[in-house]
Formats: C-alpha cells, sequence, structure tokens
C-alpha cells in the first residue's frame, strides 16, 4: 500500500537548557496571557500522556471559565505499563516543569499548583522539595506569588486519571468522575484546573525557550514536535529516547529491534499491540496526514521477539487491569474479571476457540460503557492480541 514514510529522527530538547529557566520565567511572566496562549496554539502542542488534547486550547478553556480560584496540576503520576520517562524529567529536568506550571498560573490565574507524584516515586520527593524551594525564592523575587506542593499518590493506577486524582488529592477514594464536565470547568475542588502531564509541561519550556516554530517545525501535519519514548522488551537498547513524531514503526523497530521484533506494543497495556506484517503501515502520531493507521502513545513501546508468547502477554495485561480497576463500573468491574477467566478457560480447552468471540463482544460493550479510560481502552490490547495472535489463545 502507498504509504508515506517519514523517517525516525531523534531530537533533542527536552533534556538540556535546564539552566535558562529564570531567564525563561522572567521574560514569559511578562507577555499577555492571551499572547502565550497563541504561541501554544500555534506549536500546536498536545498532550504527551497519551490522549493528545490541545495543550493551547486547554489553557484557554481554563482562563475563560468563570471563577477566581483556579489550580494548575502536574500529571506525574506515571504508572501506564512499560512508561518511565516522566520521572527522568522529574530527576534531570525539574525547573522546566516548575517554570511551565508558574506561566500556566500567570495565564489562567491560579495561586497554587501541585505535583501528583506517583507513590512509587518517593525517593523524588526530597530532591524534587529542593528544587520548588528554590522556585519558589525566585519567584517571590519576580513579585509571583504562585506556590507548588507536591501530593504524594498511594499506588493507585486508576490515580492517573485525571479525575480519580482530584477526588484522591481531595480526600476521598481514587474513583473517576463523569466527563463533561470537563477539569478545564469543573476539577480540583470543583475549580476550574489545567492538569498536564509532566511531559507536556517540559515541551511548553520549549516552546517559551524558542518559539512556536522551531517545536511546530519537528514531526508532521496534526502530530508537531518531538515526544519521549519509553523503549523496553526485547531491544539491545532499551531506555527513554526523544524522537520525531510520524515515524513509521518499521523505522522504529529497524532502529530499536533485535532482528526477530515480532510485535510492538505501542501505548502501554492500554495501548494497541502491533504484529510484524503491519510495522510498515503503522504511523506514531494523532490522525490525520499519517496514512495507514495511526497511533497516539503516551510513549511507552515495549518490543516482543518471537520467543514471546502473546497469550502471556495477554494474561499480564489482563491480571493488572482486573487488578486496577476501581470497581466503581458494573462493565470495567465485571468485565475485566470475565476476560482474564475467559482466556484461561480457553487455553485450557474448557471452552471453545470461539467463545474468544464472545470475549471479544464484551470488550466492544466495555469500550461503549465503562465509565472511564480504563474499562474503555481494556479492548484496545485485548483485540490486538487476540485478532493477531488467534492461534496463540487456543488449546
Ligand atoms: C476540555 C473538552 N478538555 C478532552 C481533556 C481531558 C483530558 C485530555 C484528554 O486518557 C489517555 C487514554 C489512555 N474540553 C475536552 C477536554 N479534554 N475533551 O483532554 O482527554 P481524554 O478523555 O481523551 O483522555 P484521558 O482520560 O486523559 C488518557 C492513554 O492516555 N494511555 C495512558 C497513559 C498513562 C499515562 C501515564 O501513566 N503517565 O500517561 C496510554 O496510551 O489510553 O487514552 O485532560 O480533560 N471538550
Ligand atoms: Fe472504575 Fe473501571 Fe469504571 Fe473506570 S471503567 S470507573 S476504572 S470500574
Amino acid at each position: 500500500m502507498a504509504f508515506d514514510t517519514y523517517l525516525l529522527k531523534r531530537a533533542d530538547f527536552i533534556f538540556k537548557d535546564e539552566e535558562d529557566w529564570k531567564n525563561i520565567l522572567t521574560r514569559t511572566l511578562k507577555l499577555p496571557p492571551n499572547a502565550i496562549i497563541n504561541e501554544l496554539m500555534s506549536s500546536e502542542l498536545k498532550g504527551r500522556g497519551g490522549a493528545g488534547f490541545p495543550t493551547g486550547l486547554k489553557w484557554k478553556l481554563t482562563a475563560e471559565a468563570p471563577g477566581n480560584e483556579k489550580y494548575i496540576i502536574c500529571n506525574a503520576d506515571e504508572g501506564e505499563p512499560g512508561t518511565f520517562k516522566d520521572r527522568e524529567i522529574l530527576t534531570l529536568v525539574p525547573h522546566k516543569v516548575l517554570t511551565a506550571m508558574a506561566v500556566c498560573a500567570h495565564v489562567i490565574g491560579a495561586q497554587q499548583g501541585y505535583i501528583y507524584l506517583r507513590g512509587e516515586y518517593k525517593y523524588l520527593v526530597e530532591q524534587l522539595n529542593q528544587a520548588i524551594d528554590e522556585f519558589h525564592t525566585i519567584c517571590q523575587s519576580l513579585g509571583c506569588q504562585f506556590t507548588i506542593r507536591i501530593f504524594l499518590g498511594s499506588g493507585a493506577y486508576i490515580c492517573g486519571e485525571e479525575t480519580a486524582l482530584f477526588e484522591s488529592m481531595e480526600g476521598k477514594r481514587g474513583e473517576p468522575r463523569n466527563k463533561p464536565p470537563y477539569p478545564t470547568q469543573v476539577g480540583y475542588k470543583n475549580c476550574p484546573t489545567v492538569i498536564n502531564n509532566v511531559e507536556t509541561l517540559a515541551h511548553a519550556f520549549t516552546i517559551f525557550k524558542y518559539g512556536a516554530k522551531k517545536f511546530y517545525d519537528l514531526g508532521v501535519q496534526y502530530s508537531r514536535g518531538s515526544k519521549l519514548f519509553s523503549v523496553s522488551g526485547d531491544t539491545p537498547k532499551p531506555g527513554i529516547y526523544e524522537l520525531e513524531l510520524g515515524m513509521s514503526l518499521e523505522d522504529f523497530v529497524n532502529e530499536f529491534g533485535d532482528g526477530d521484533t515480532k510485535a510492538v506494543q505501542v501505548g502501554g497495556a492500554s495501548g494497541f499491540l502491533v504484529p510484524r506484517k503491519k510495522f510498515k503501515a503503522t504511523a506514531i502520531g494523532y490522525k490525520g496526514k499519517l496514512s495507514g493507521i495511526s497511533l497516539p502513545t503516551g510513549g511507552s513501546m515495549m518490543l516482543f521477539n518471537s520467543s514471546r508468547s502473546m497469550y502471556n502477554v495477554l494474561d499480564n495485561y489482563l491480571e493488572f487491569f482486573r487488578e486496577e480497576s476501581c470497581g466503581q463500573c458494573t462493565p470495567c468491574r465485571v468485565g475485566c474479571q470475565q476476560l482474564y477467566q475467559g482466556i484461561k478457560a480457553v487455553k485450557r480447552g474448557e471452552k471453545p476457540a470461539g467463545y474468544l468471540d464472545k470475549l471479544l463482544k464484551l470488550t466492544e460493550t466495555m469500550k461503549l460503557t465503562a465509565k472511564c479510560g480504563l474499562g474503555q481502552s481494556v479492548a484496545n490490547s485485548f483485540s490486538s492480541i487476540v485478532e493477531n495472535f488467534r492461534e496463540e489463545m487456543i488449546y
């Protein structure tokens, strides 16, 4: 099939130039909020947590929302299996994130910001607090009263879902709310709130430093800029890489595979498993110019070679989802359990292979009826594994 190939290109923005933060902060805080929003909008930066909502629009909607009490929250509850990039940003260039949070506060009119830090990243608290103390001193010298605090999570995956995160911060069980209303209108403490992934804020810093065009010139139409990828699994070079969006999976595998890559899981357990025959036709980015299949992702890229059982991979994901489902809605609470038991029954020969089709239907129902992204996205990995590796699922 005809497919435009976007060559894999490395980018080099996120982990450098942090030392400029005081200048960038001073300069950007002097700009009117509208100018900052326009710059973000023209960069076409989209949320790097996985869903890809336009960042400039999120800030604009929150700035325009009625109310005097507003918040900026950095979502550092990095829990998607195979994702380990945000902790590196917070370790190596925390001031970029803090600077972008202060600029956001200036744009939306917030006095207080929070970093919601994954419980397992407790080891980062001390050094992050040191960075925050230093940051507050500089902010105050600029006449900016904005302050940032860390809120430490308790290890529940679901608390990375933004509304469950608010509930958790408010001292309640971490259970997702219905959306809409979106956080831009009703967020933390029911106030308008910007909630951005760590990496999104780090890219905003790049845009404030270099201008929108530099960012926009990377990547392809509808998928602008670079992105961090957490590369793991059967690869000779596991690690974190900053790459331009729009690359084909084939290029990615040529670069990171071990020569025997059978499939790549794009976007963690909530993403899609892409088999070898679709590498060429799959690109990493948001839908638009990319022909073939385009997959947005939070950046988790797990490679599997031919020694791996796709049944075991799916079993592992389902065990994870069944454990992490908050249990609030029936399709997800019961559905995850049924899927987990169901594939075991087929594998043991207790159910016929055709039972897999019933399970596929169940995932379609979950996609339509589950309350939040967790239950809705189980279908992604389930259907992509069962449809492409059915022979590995049966007795
Ligand atoms: C205002 C509207 N705001 C949407 C906002 C919304 C949120 C953002 C994305 O799931 C994804 C999921 C996982 N007015 C709005 C609006 N928004 N419409 O835009 O929203 P949404 O609902 O599309 O997605 P989400 O619930 O935030 C996140 C995928 O990420 N994922 C998981 C990643 C996990 C991590 C991690 O551990 N760090 O990133 C993996 O790919 O499948 O699609 O802010 O409020 N009209
Ligand atoms: Fe909870 Fe799952 Fe329902 Fe989300 S889909 S609210 S995680 S039970």
